[in-house]
């Protein structure tokens, strides 16, 4: 009897070990699987964005910069990070202000690209000083006062929750310091009482009536997993207006966990998704030259990485591109060649959820291994007003913006996940060093040479018999390949050259890119 009921639990236990949770499943219109995020832009900029770009060319959704009144620095002059210090809960900052973020959020659900809000609630400013915010809100975070929510001191954690002595946090081997003391010294939300997990449900809520489909959720190993759970569960169901009824918000939380630290990601895992730092560290490695890529062949998982369905996944994001959050050592379009290779690998392999970054460009300047420019906030005119970006005719921006998500080689590969999407790994091909090759199912191949000697080589593809158009040197147009055409015969073989002093050593076909067949960016 002991025995069976034993053997009883332990079954049970192994079937409660479900992936993805209730927040868990990306909320994107059918056929479309990649996140952008467009990292400082102007709300109109997104909405032109969604109609002319986003929605044409299939990714799901946009990721936006807090969309909440922030404190205004001038010293250094107007920082990327004052959106990281909320004054309040209105929806006025630098990008746009209420009006203009239910235009964008409008505009892109109709052309099926989803928002997604980048949610700073585990704090309001720094400590110390004061001001007035881009909404008008005054702020002071001496007296802990600020009265565009309200917040006063009573709804912050103190030294009764936080015991590191100085009130920030130092020791990252201690859950309790890391989430109740405050980061960078800001001043730390006491998300345990009710009142202000109303305040910021209700925040998340006026946003998900106006439109949004989910959250990026920073800082969110600084919270403790069940006062979100407590958050979250006051969340309303997505607008029907766009959404089927009932349909929960996505949530990916910022837990930066690299595997040596008192707070694991997994504590997370059970309700929402995780971003996933490991993951563009590693890829860096392979993508450089300094770790084989024929060990791709079982990334996932294998690597000691979360579930699948329990992370979001990038190359870089908006911190780490400039040695923030988590450190640097990723790659970055500054080193362009890598970075698209890296990128193209992400899209193509089934592991995770995607997103893409888009950044603006700055001149980075750096002293002893540190870049001195690394506050830089996006292009501006001479009033300090965001500059919109402006097109040049290869669809890539100008003025200061960057827009990986434009180029060619990336925004290609977006279709190519839509179109492979539900297929497994399948002719698994590498060189024995770092050249590599597989299909997914039946429906795409592609083939990546990091080595330093050319591919030429004849491989087999898994496609039916045609004519294919590389979408990385091209693309499918009219009918005809811009770029190379590859030749898949009957039996499935197609062969291929890849220089390996080429910019692009890398050659990527799919079914919806087929020389006869209808063009497909989404299915
Ligand atoms: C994050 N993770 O949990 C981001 O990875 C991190 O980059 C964010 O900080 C942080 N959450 C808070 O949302 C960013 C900048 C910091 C900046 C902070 C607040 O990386 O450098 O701190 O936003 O603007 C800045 C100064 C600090 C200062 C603080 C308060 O750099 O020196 O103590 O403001 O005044
Ligand atoms: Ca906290």
């Amino acid at each position: 009897m002991r025995t069976f009921f034993l053997t009883f639990v332990c079954v049970l236990v192994l079937h409660s070990t479900v992936y993805g949770g209730q927040w868990s499943n990306p909320t994107c219109a059918p056929g479309r699987h990649t996140i952008v995020h467009l990292f400082e832009w102007k709300r109109s900029d997104i909405a032109d964005e969604c109609e002319t770009f986003l929605g044409p060319y299939g990714y799901c959704e946009v990721q936006i910069s807090p969309p909440n009144e922030n404190r205004i620095v001038t010293s250094p002059n107007r920082p990327w990070w004052v959106r990281y210090q909320p004054v309040s809960y209105k929806i006025s900052t630098r990008s746009g202000d209420e009006n203009s973020f239910r235009n964008m959020v409008e505009r892109c659900n109709k052309v099926n690209v989803r928002i997604y809000v980048d949610a700073v609630v585990n704090h309001m400013t720094g400590s110390g000083g004061s001001g007035t915010g881009t909404g008008g809100s005054h702020w002071d975070g001496g007296s802990l006062s600020y009265p565009g929510v309200p917040f006063s001191s009573w709804d912050f954690n103190s030294f009764s929750e936080c015991h590191s002595g100085d009130g920030n946090i130092h020791n990252y081997n201690d859950p309790n310091e890391v989430r109740n003391c405050r980061l960078v010294s800001l001043v730390d939300l006491r998300m345990s009482k009710d009142y202000v997990r109303d305040k910021v449900a209700g925040y998340l809520n006026h946003m998900i009536d106006i439109g949004v489909a989910g959250f990026r959720v920073d800082a969110a190993k600084h919270m403790w997993p069940g006062d979100l759970r407590a958050v979250f569960g006051r969340l309303h169901t997505l607008n029907t207006k766009y959404f089927p009824s009932g349909t929960q918000p996505f949530i990916f939380q910022e837990v930066i966990d690299m595997g040596h630290e008192a707070i694991s990601a997994s504590e997370y895992t059970s309700f929402a998704r995780v971003t996933n730092f490991i993951y563009g560290i590693k890829l860096a490695d392979v993508f450089r030259g300094n770790n084989p890529a024929k060990y791709l062949r079982n990334w996932g998982e294998a690597w000691g990485m979360p579930n699948t369905n329990d992370v979001v996944v990038f190359i870089d994001n908006h911190d780490n591109q400039r040695g923030h959050g988590g450190g640097g050592g990723v790659l970055t379009h500054f080193e362009h060649r890598a970075y698209k290779m890296a990128t193209e690998f992400m899209l193509a392999h089934p592991y995770g959820f995607t997103r893409v970054m888009s950044s603006y460009d700055w001149p980075r300047n750096f002293q002893n291994g540190e870049d001195k420019n690394n506050w830089y906030g996006p292009p501006h005119n001479s009033d300090m007003s965001i500059k919109g970006r402006s097109l040049r005719s290869d669809k890539s921006c100008d003025n200061g913006w960057t827009c990986e998500h434009k180029w060619r080689q990336i925004y290609n590969m977006v279709a190519f996940r839509n179109v492979v999407m539900g297929t497994t790994i399948n002719n698994w091909w590498d060189n024995g060093n770092k050249a590599i090759a597989f299909s997914r199912g039946n429906k795409g191949f592609i083939v990546i040479n990091v080595d330093n000697s050319d591919v030429n080589a004849n491989l087999q593809t898994g496609l039916s018999q045609g004519t294919y158009c590389d979408v990385i040197s091209g693309e499918y147009v009219n009918g005809k390949c811009t770029g190379t055409e590859i030749h898949v015969g009957g039996d499935g073989h197609a062969h291929f050259h890849i220089s390996h002093t080429s910019e692009d050593p890398v050659v990527a076909i799919h079914i919806g890119a087929k020389k006869g067949s209808a063009r497909k960016v989404t299915t």
